[in-house]
């Protein structure tokens, strides 16, 4: 996690945050999500997909809808895509590849456990991670840019959901705070400056803590002091 002020205002290259989802609402998603519309996909002259594969709608189904809400409420950002994963058993697997869609990407697990590694393309280097049910991983579009990533096959016997969110800059909105915080200090600097020109009368209500009116850059704009603090709106 990346702070400002002891505020989040973005996420590291690679996050993994362990258990994001409880087993008791892993168990509830799951049944709903084996009913979205799953398909053998071929990628080549007579191969398919290793795994079966669906690219759902918003409004096609509660744990989706659910699941995406959750990824914009909790990181402040647009869903602007969706691609699910169903491996069946160990035997499916997702080669490496790069999402190269240059967006975020969250990517939700329910069920069996697999491994899962970033490949850096500059170096070969692997980093492992081991994503379990109700585990949500983030990576960045500049951190696709520069390394593969693959779910190799592996003994495990169990099925596993993979729920790929594709978004917009997480925290983006924290960004249109900070404008909005720049615009009080341009307000503040016009206060300050009609302070000097204020007539006794105004002056002496708005230290009663009186509301007074000003014209300022964004129009008629109402100041009062509260409890030490300028408060503007
Ligand atoms: O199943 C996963 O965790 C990753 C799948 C993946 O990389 C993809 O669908 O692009
Ligand atoms: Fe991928």
């Amino acid at each position: 996690m990346k702070y400002r002020e002891g505020i989040v205002v973005g996420l590291d290259p690679v996050e993994l945050f362990k258990r994001e989802l409880e087993p008791a609402e892993t168990k509830i998603w799951m049944p709903l999500l084996r009913e979205l519309c799953w398909e053998e996909v071929e990628w080549a002259a007579n191969r398919t997909l290793p795994r079966k594969v669906c690219k759902p709608q918003r409004g096609e189904n509660a744990a989706i809808d659910h699941l995406i809400l959750l990824i914009e409420e909790i990181f402040e950002t647009t869903a602007i895509g969706i691609w699910c994963n169903w491996y069946r058993s160990g035997k499916d697997w997702t080669p490496e590849h790069q999402d190269q869609y240059e967006a975020h990407v969250f990517t939700y697990s329910f069920g069996a456990s697999r491994n899962f590694y970033f490949k850096s393309l500059e170096t070969g280097l692997l980093t492992e991670y081991l994503l379990e049910d109700g585990d949500l991983m983030y990576f960045s579009p500049e951190h696709d840019a520069n390394h593969k990533h693959c779910v190799p096959r592996s003994a495990e016997d169990g099925d596993r959901i993979s729920i790929v969110i594709f978004t917009d800059e997480p925290y983006s909105r924290r960004s249109m705070e900070k404008i909005d915080q720049e615009q009080q200090s341009l307000m503040v600097t016009s206060f300050v400056s009609q302070l000097e020109r204020l007539n006794p009368y105004m002056w002496q209500s708005f230290h009663n803590g009186e509301t007074i009116t000003l014209d300022t850059p964004e129009g008629k704009t109402q100041f009062r002091m509260r409890d030490g603090q300028l408060e503007i709106w």
